[in-house]
């Protein structure tokens, strides 16, 4: 069994159902949830013209394979009906793998963990929520140091 940890991310159409039928897809198709943070409002980091985030971590453990996991949350993505339009712009769901084991990817279409990661409030306070020790496999910092290390300003706050 693998430990995989995902980020849902909504700020468009019913939030919470969104959130809520993609983690139902998730444990279909890749694996049962070990752990989820609670459900936070985050302001819109990037394109800050746009509607507020709901945002979860949760972690699941899986059999399925990075790559076959990212196949995978992009059909979820593209079954509850995902269009994409500009980079960081609005969008009904967006599912991101975060961390797989203490796997490093760096791959053209896949990298593990996700790159953008300690720079993100919406990211980092469900993260440190439910996995404070979870050492980062190249940054070599728990995710709660890189919290405190985390410069972004971003609202973020549970639901
Ligand atoms: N996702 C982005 C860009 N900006 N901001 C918040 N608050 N939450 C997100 O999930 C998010 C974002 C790109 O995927
Ligand atoms: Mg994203
Ligand atoms: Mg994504």
């Amino acid at each position: 069994m693998h430990q995989l940890i995902l980020l849902f991310g909504s700020n468009l159409g019913d939030r919470l159902s969104y959130i809520h039928q993609a983690t139902q897809q998730c444990m279909i198709e890749i694996g049962e949830i070990k752990s989820q943070s609670s459900i936070y409002e985050t302001a819109p980091w990037g394109m800050t013209e746009q509607q507020s985030f709901y945002n979860q971590v949760i972690e699941f453990s899986t059999i399925v394979d990075p790559q076959q996991v990212l196949v995978k949350i992009l059909a979820i993505e593209e079954k509850l009906g995902r269009v994409r339009n500009e980079k960081w712009g609005a969008r009904i769901i967006d599912i991101d793998i975060l961390y797989y084991d203490d796997v490093v990817i760096e791959s053209e279409n896949l990298k593990i963990p996700h790159p953008y990661l300690h720079e993100r409030r919406f990211t980092l306070a469900p993260l440190v929520e439910i996995l404070p020790t979870f050492m980062h496999p190249s940054i070599h910092q728990t995710n709660e140091v890189l919290m405190m290390n985390c410069t972004d300003q971003s609202v973020v706050n549970i639901l």
